[in-house]
Formats: structure tokens, sequence, C-alpha cells
């Protein structure tokens, strides 16, 4: 085990908003080496959103955590002490608030997922559908919305007179600094607003591009954990070695080191962004679908079959042509690095936990690079794969006859437009195209897009995922 550098009577500067995995396996890691660097008061507090075990399992523990680096010769386990101490929110959102108006308090991180921001992602701005946005307009006093909880944090420090705060989304969505900024905006302006032109003086909202591989931890992830500490560690986790922060330069005070761990600091995070969006995460749900029809479990399943790898480089390949210029960046080489990663036999990541949530993920993921296909006469079939793939899968039938489950916010409204469109493909597409909180951003009403993704829909009914892929 490599043992915790971290002083321990280090004090709490980060005030993190989202305890999942990704955030133990990525912000809080680089935290940890930043601070062994160039030293700080930047203990992070962290917040569950939902989940009151894990912040009791962690402050049992006080904070300290097994980090598992999945090698693939060998597991490194780390020892993360970064974390101080961690709390709920359902209950407390007034402790939240007051968290967050405590001077010592400089920078607010968040990965609550792309759900989580109430937000309609295509014209970033408030979900007024989302019943806690609803609520927290009508200037409910306990928010639960994460906007209405930014705010009432906010509002809190402004009348203490503490001086502003960086807030900075950690959530795979295109531009999430603006988003953020947008949304919390948009809700002080409507329930308070001097408090909303107090934000935009003395706060600020970093975009970041976020990057490492963490599945959900498994028994094999508590197996290791157990054998390195010698004792059992119920909020272990493990990532692949890869990582990756690019963070745009602007905030509101101090800030740990992190280049000091490898992160970038940069004037403008969108063409690292738009890379890591289509190439990663776009390859990642295509590879989710395909795989869940195959009823292959993991990546490295897909992986392993060689017509899916294909389809997959080849999917990398195709959206390449829309990314902007980003010096001396090789997207051939990138997307090498990719199949490699995602081939890691070491990481067992699940095909249905990437794809949860596709109404949320496909718009930045998907619908944008076929946009951009589109207006330059591009190859759009293996993005129309993707979609097609993901109606197949919303319709929860493997190519075997298995079950599948739909876990999307939008899972009601998914189902209903299929039942209705009927069996043809064209209207199944169709129904998709109409329906509400889908940023496809037209590109479902592009005929020759509906086309092709018609066709595909109908080959992966017909003759399955390993002939469609083929095309
Ligand atoms: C994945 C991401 O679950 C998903 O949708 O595409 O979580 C992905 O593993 C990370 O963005 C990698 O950095």
């Amino acid at each position: 085990m490599t043992p915790s550098p971290l002083p321990e009577n280090l004090k709490t500067g980060i005030l993190h908003l989202g305890l999942g995995a990704f955030h133990r396996a990525h912000q809080a890691a680089y935290t940890q080496d930043a601070i062994a660097a160039a030293g700080g008061d930047w203990g992070i507090e962290a917040v569950s959103m939902r989940n009151p075990h894990l912040a009791e399992v962690l402050n049992a523990q006080d904070g300290r955590y097994t980090l598992i680096e999945r090698h693939a010769d060998r597991p490194k386990p780390v020892d993360m002490t970064v974390i101080r101490s961690a709390m709920a929110l359902p209950g407390n959102q007034s402790a939240l608030a007051a968290r967050m108006a405590d001077p010592a308090i400089r920078i607010v991180t968040i990965t609550v997922t792309e759900k989580g921001y109430g937000a309609d992602i295509g014209s970033a701005s408030l979900n007024r559908a989302d019943a806690g946005v609803a609520k927290d307009l009508a200037g409910s006093t306990s928010p639960s919305s994460l906007p209405g909880l930014i705010c009432a944090g906010l509002a809190q420090r402004r009348a203490a007179g503490n001086g502003g705060l960086t807030l900075m989304s950690c959530d795979n969505l295109p531009d999430n600094g603006h988003l953020l900024r947008a949304v919390v905006l948009e809700m002080a302006r409507e329930t308070d607003a001097a408090l909303a032109s107090w934000i935009e003086d003395t706060c600020r909202f970093p975009s970041s591009m976020v990057d490492r591989i963490t599945p959900a931890a498994s028994d094999e992830t508590f197996a290791l954990a157990e054998k390195a500490l010698g004792k059992p560690d119920p909020a272990a986790i493990e990532t692949e070695p890869f990582r990756q922060w690019v963070i745009e330069d602007t905030f509101a005070g101090p800030r740990p080191a992190w280049e000091t761990a490898g992160a970038l600091i940069v004037p403008d995070v969108a063409p690292f962004e738009t890379m890591k969006l289509r190439l990663l995460n776009g390859a990642h749900s295509l590879l989710a679908y395909l795989g869940a029809l195959a009823e292959l479990p993991a990546v490295r399943d897909v992986m392993a079959d060689e017509a899916l790898r294909k389809a997959v480089r080849g999917h990398m390949e195709a959206v390449s042509a829309t990314l902007p210029d980003l010096p001396g960046f090789d997207a051939g080489a990138y997307a090498d690095a990719l199949i490699a990663r995602f081939a890691n036999r070491a990481i067992d990541h699940r095909c249905l936990q990437i794809a949860m949530d596709g109404s949320q993920k496909l718009a930045q993921r998907i619908f944008t690079p076929a946009k951009d296909l589109l207006a330059t006469g591009g190859d759009i079939r293996s993005c129309a794969l993707a979609v097609a793939a993901w109606i197949r899968f919303a319709e929860g039938r493997t190519d075997e006859g298995g079950e599948l489950e739909l876990n999307d916010p939008l899972a009601a409204d998914i189902r209903a437009a299929l039942a209705a469109a009927g069996p043809g493909s064209a209207a199944k597409v169709k129904a998709i195209g109409a329906l509400k909180g889908l940023a496809h951003q037209g590109v479902l009403y592009d005929p020759q897009f509906a086309a092709a993704t018609a066709g595909a829909l109908t080959l992966l009914a017909e003759k399955g995922v390993r002939a469609a892929a083929a095309g």
C-alpha cells in the first residue's frame, strides 16, 4: 500500500458535492498529490447527495479509504486521506448552506452526473419541468435542486460578508462551467436579484475536462482492499492507472497546485472537452449499447470481440473529423490509446453502468458530432448506429431475448413513445425525435440521419449486433 503523505491536522478548503466513485478516484487523488507536492489546507469535506450510508461509512473511518489502481499486471493500492469528513444531504440542507458560507471553504467541486444539474442541457438553462427546480424557483426554504442548494449557500456566504467562491463542475458535460453558472444565475435572478449580481461579481465557474475510467466497486475491489489493508474497507474503490484533468484558469481565490499532480491549467478547456466527450464518451455509449444487446457484460468483453472493436475504432475515426484544432494533438494516437484503455483486462467496467441515462448523455456524445458531420458531408453511419443501438436497448430485449432494464430519467416517456410508434423503425426514430427533454439538436429530423438510424435499427432487429456493427 502506498501510504498517504498528508499531515494529520490538514484543514478543509474544498467542499465536494457528489461523493461517488469518480470523485474518490479522480479529484481526490489529484488533490492529495497536489498537497503532498506543494502543501496547502485543501482537505475535502464531501457531501453524498442521496446515499447516507456512504457518508456514515467514510466518517467511521475518518474519511480514509483505499484507492486501487488496476495496472494490467498488478493492482496498486493507495491510502487516501484527503477527504476529512463526509455528510449526507437528505435532511441536512441548512448544514450544507452553512458549510458553503464558511470562509475556510474556497472551492466547491461537483460531480452529480449529467442529470444532477436541474438543467436543460441543450439550451444551458434551468429545466423547469424538474420538480426540484420548480419548487426552488417558487422559493422553497429547503432547496432540493443543485442550483437551489448553491444559491442558498451563496446567500448565506454573502450575508456573512465572506468573499466569493470558485464552483467547478467535474461532470462530462460540454462547457460545464458555463452550464453551472447559467443555471445558478438563472435561479438567483428569479429568487434574489441582489444575490445574482454578487455571484456575477465575486464567484467563478471554471470549466473542466475530467477523465479516469472508474467502475463501480465490486467484490473483487473489496477483496483487494482487504488484502492490502489487513481489514475490510467498505469505502474502497478501484480505477484505471490513467488520469487526466484540464481546468480553465479562472478562480475566485486560491486553489491547490493541481498542476503539480499533472493537471493542465489552460485558458480554454473547450477543445479538450470536445475531444474527450466525442472520442471517449461517445465511443463508450456506442459500445455500451452494442455490448448490452450482445449480452457482453463489460467494456473489456466488447473490446475482445473483433467486429465490435472495429466498429468502435471506426466511430472514433469518423468523429475525429469534427474535432477542433489542438496543437500537437494526434487523434489517431489518442484513439489507439483509448482502445487500449478500454481493453484493460483488469478493469471490469460494466456496459450497463455506461448505458444508464442515455437521454442525458447522447446530446454531447453523439448528436453534436453527428450534426457537425451532417454539415460537412462526413460519415454519419457510426453515430446513427449508436442512436439505433440506444433505441433498441430502450426496447428492453437483448439479441437473445434477455431482459434489459432502462435506467433513465426519461424512461417512462421513452417507453411510451416507442409503444405508440408501433413496429416500424422509421416511426420509432420519429417518435424518439419528438421526445421532450432529448437534446438531439434537430439531428433526428434530418432525413439522411433519420434514414440511417432507421436502417441500423432494422438491421439490429433482424440480423443482430455484429451484422449491424459491420454496416
Ligand atoms: C462513462 C464515463 O459512464 C459513462 O457514461 O462514459 O463515466 C467514463 O468512464 C468517464 O468519463 C471516463 O473518464
